[in-house]
């Protein structure tokens, strides 16, 4: 396989100005002709031939300016097509046949079928698979596509753009014809035809012009697609006000398909989603469906500007259009919801996902220098460090600084597929700010450590803070030179207002941020009458690993009187990470686990804070993760004991707590109708963090059994569930309730996905016999993504003792899997092979385990190169 680099990059020898498509949908196969208008570029060499990208392709005819193509002139072969001796100058066109087989596409890049739906997906190099074609992000075009097939089995025939023109054909077929006029690259291109329900409404933009909004379900369900809907008109008026950005086309169609490989899809105009993204009501779908809904529609109406508008120029500049594209979205729901629960929640994913990432072996930059397969690439560091990025200049300029930037890239990028590089100029031009030394961010690999000491004098009324950074070697082996580092901060008084701070005269601080630029800066603040609680990267204003020497009493005070809620929310669960971190060895030394009851009572005490909201609350609550422990143990982890001692903490903190969360608990109880809205979500996550602290301390189902019963809602439904099952796995009562949950939403996939991926993360060693017993279940269907990674993708990445078993057994069976879904579909194969990327950080045992299983999967003969990259990256 080849090595793709940054540095070979240069323009296309071929300029391409329209695409004119005919696509014929029959039963068996699907006809494609495509009509290119092309020509030499000046300047590219008069001899150069025509090098089109193919995939599992079989050309049917070539025809050049309406004449077929001798055979002597090309070489055509399933992934490619050289055209010879083409004019040296002059536009001419290519006629180029194909045929496909969409009823065979496993993969489900390209076109394929869902449910009977023909539909797309060309992100990241999937058009190839449609036609040859200079597939590739900076070669935009017009697109004109003409879409036919049978009236009855296909009544909605919809592509990119706006509708120009459709009619019927002979023998019950009928046609419609796309027309996009806004240039765009390939993997934008979308093409849908089926027989589907849909969801109307209309939507007028700042500039009152009228935009049909149509969003198109399965048959029946486009009810479900309400929420949706109203998500989607919230996101065009916020990025009408937040950023001036209007819709551009006459329509705007979502088409919610149960096939798909990743969460959506911003084709132009023309969005396919994966219907867990689209679909729910409130007795099916959670409060975290309703926010992930929320996020990824905006997500994707985003990219309309950021990433379709202007687009990548090739692919290492990924982060330009996702780590911005989430960094809206992130934006989008601060505004929508809680600003500060919304940025807990952002952290908590990315020290959860992206950490573990850029700490390991599968690390890479945010804008990478070289891949072997892209697909890979769509990862944490690139989406959601990306965004982290995007965050960090908003700080470093400011929001209207930002704002500024961000008007001079739309203005001055508009139709362009840019970079990194023209991103950055806009700051600097908009602002003045040198972002050189900034840059560094998105070429240098792995998460800097930043170490921060105070020294209070007294006498003096000073404050001294050393500020240190230090970025580790790791196996991308980018650079590690100092990075600028925006650190937001707050000197907090005893009584917790912030008090005004002093810098001596030359300090790299503005306002609340200090400017980290050296490996080691040390900053006196003056003039302090008392000794002010340090309140350090308050929301989290750049993406390091932070080591302060704080001391547990003053995080204790800030975690009670903080100004910052991010920051009041870190200070608790800090302790709370110490204190789990100390059970482990506890637990591991085979010693009974002790926690301070200090840190119990702080929990406690937030718990019944009524002046903080309750999600925040809720978030307060939620302990880190098992493997949230085991990335700050960091070596040598042993899961099972992780697990005991989480366990006993938990218990710990319900039975000292339990008189006080009772009532809590109790008073949280819904008055009148459901309401997906963000304070009844979070008053919900509040009862369910609480609950599973009644159940630990009680240590009976009964509550939760209660809860599972008269629950009219699948947050509440669904928690409780969650519970029996992690808590109670051997009760009858739990076996009870999986089996009613399973014939009351038989028919339903979504809800079904969670049946599947529940049993999957149940906490205990026979969870492996579970999982493999499940693959045999007659609704498991290793081809279709969502069910795939529910069983086997929840197991790998979300069941730390079951999937890290001693004996390996957890590792062998998901390298089977692997290799079995490699068959079928290699990206959804290589995303779940991410999960043995901590390998390195367990015990000895389990890493030779892990290697021996990775080392095996290696070597698998037919490994796509998609999992073949990711295993080999793993071992590296
Ligand atoms: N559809 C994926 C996303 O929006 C890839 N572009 O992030
Ligand atoms: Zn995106």
């Amino acid at each position: 396989d080849q090595v793709i680099r940054l540095t070979d990059y240069r323009p296309t020898d071929f300029q391409l100005a329209t695409v004119d498509m005919r696509v014929q949908l029959f039963a068996e196969h699907a006809d494609v002709l495509t009509v290119l208008q092309l020509e030499r570029r000046a300047g590219a060499p008069a001899t150069a031939d025509l090098v089109l990208d193919g995939d599992e392709l079989a050309l049917v005819s070539l025809a050049l300016d309406g004449t077929p193509v001798d055979p002597s002139q090309y070489d055509a072969t399933p992934q490619g097509l050289t055209i010879r001796g083409l004019p040296e100058s002059g536009s001419f066109t290519l006629a180029i046949e194909t045929r496909l087989q969409p009823q065979l596409n496993t993969q489900l890049m390209g076109l394929y079928r869902s449910g009977g739906v023909w539909c797309t997906q060309c992100e990241a190099e999937g058009f190839r698979r449609i036609t040859y074609f200079l597939d590739r992000p900076d070669v935009l075009a017009t697109y004109r596509v003409r879409v036919e097939a049978d009236k009855a089995e296909a009544p909605v025939l919809l592509s990119n753009g706006n509708p120009a023109e459709h009619g019927l054909l002979d023998g019950g077929r009928h046609f419609a014809v796309w027309d996009d006029p806004f240039p765009k690259p390939s993997y934008l291109f979308a093409l849908v035809a089926g027989d589907l329900d849909r969801l109307g409404d209309h939507f007028t933009t700042m500039s009152g012009r009228r935009v049909a909004l149509d969003i198109y379900t399965e048959k029946g369900r486009a009810h479900e697609a309400l929420y949706a809907m109203d998500a989607l008109k919230r996101s065009m008026v916020w990025d009408e006000q937040r950023f001036g950005r209007e819709y551009d086309l006459d329509v705007f169609s979502i088409v919610a398909i149960s096939d798909f490989n990743m969460g959506a899809m911003e084709n132009k105009g023309l969005n396919v989603f994966n219907h867990k993204y689209v679909l729910l009501d409130s007795e099916t779908a959670t409060d975290g469906d309703y926010a992930g809904v929320e996020t990824v529609i905006a997500h994707e109406y985003f990219h309309n500007w950021t990433g379709n508008r202007i687009t990548c120029r090739d692919w290492f500049q990924l982060c330009l259009k996702e780590g911005l594209t989430v960094y809206r979205d992130q934006e989008f729901s601060a505004d929508e919801r809680s600003a500060a629960v919304k940025r807990i929640a952002s952290v908590r994913g990315l020290t959860a996902h992206q950490f573990p990432e850029d700490q390991g072996p599968l690390q890479h930059p945010v804008r990478p220098s070289e891949y072997r397969e892209i697909s890979n690439f769509y990862t944490a560091t690139i989406y959601d460090k990306g965004a982290e990025l995007v965050r960090m200049i908003a700080t470093i300029v400011g929001q209207a600084g930002f704002r500024a930037g961000m008007d001079l890239y739309f203005a001055r990028h508009d139709g362009d597929a840019a970079t990194i590089e023209d991103f950055l100029a806009c700051f600097v031009e908009a602002t003045g700010a040198d972002l050189t030394q900034f840059a560094l961010w998105y070429s240098q690999a792995g998460t800097p450590v930043l170490k921060v000491e105070e020294r209070f004098d007294a006498d003096r009324g000073e404050l001294t803070l050393t500020l240190g950074q230090h970025l580790a070697q790791g196996p991308a082996g980018t650079g590690t030179l100092p990075m600028h580092i925006p650190v937001r901060f707050g000197l907090v008084g005893a009584n917790g207002q912030d008090l005004v701070p002093a810098p001596r005269d030359g300090a790299p601080v503005e306002g609340d941020v200090i400017h980290l630029r050296d490996a080691e800066t040390t900053i006196v603040f003056e003039g302090l009458g008392e000794r002010p609680y340090l309140s350090i990267l308050r929301d989290f204003s750049a993406a390091v690993a932070l080591r302060t020497s704080q001391r547990e009493r003053d995080r204790l005070a800030l975690a009670r009187l903080d100004g910052n809620p991010f920051n009041r929310w870190r200070a608790l669960s800090d302790l709370v990470g110490e204190a789990l971190q100390a059970a482990t060895i506890d637990a591991r030394g085979g010693n009974p686990v002790r926690l301070n009851p200090a840190i119990a009572e702080a929990l406690i005490a937030t718990a019944l804070d009524e002046t903080l909201e309750p999600a925040l609350r809720a978030q307060a609550l939620s302990l880190p993760s098992e493997a949230d422990i085991a990335r700050l143990l960091g070596e040598n982890v042993d899961p099972d004991a992780i697990h005991i001692a989480r366990d006993a903490v938990v218990t710990a903190i319900g039975r000292q707590g339990e008189k006080r969360f009772a009532p809590l608990f109790a008073g949280l109880a819904r008055q009148g109708a459901f309401s997906p809205d963000a304070d009844s979500a979070g008053r919900r996550a509040l009862a369910s963090v609480l609950l599973d602290f009644l159940l630990a301390a009680s240590g009976t189902p009964d509550r939760a059994v209660q809860q599972f019963r008269t629950a009219d809602n699948m947050t509440e439904q669904f928690a409780a569930l969650t519970m029996l099952c992690h808590r109670f796995p051997e009760d009858d009562a739990t076996r009870d309730a999986l089996a009613a949950f399973y014939s009351r939403f038989e028919t339903n996939a979504l809800v079904i996905d969670k049946w599947f991926s529940l049993q999957a993360t149940v906490p205990s060693p026979s969870a492996l016999a579970t999982v493999r017993a499940l693959t045999a279940h007659p609704a498991f269907r290793l081809a279709n993504p969502n069910r795939a990674r529910a069983l086997i993708g929840a197991f790998a990445a979300g069941n730390q003792i079951g999937f890290n078993r001693a004996d390996g057994a957890g590792y062998a069976f998901v390298a089977e899997m692997i290799q079995a879904l490699d068959e079928l579909n290699p990206q959804v194969a290589a995303r779940i092979a991410t999960a043995f990327r901590s390998w390195r950080c367990f015990d000895s045992g389990r890493r030779e385990k892990a290697r021996a299983a990775l080392a095996q999967l290696s070597e698998m003969k037919g490994l796509s190169t998609d999992v073949k990259d990711i295993v080999e990256r793993s071992l590296r």
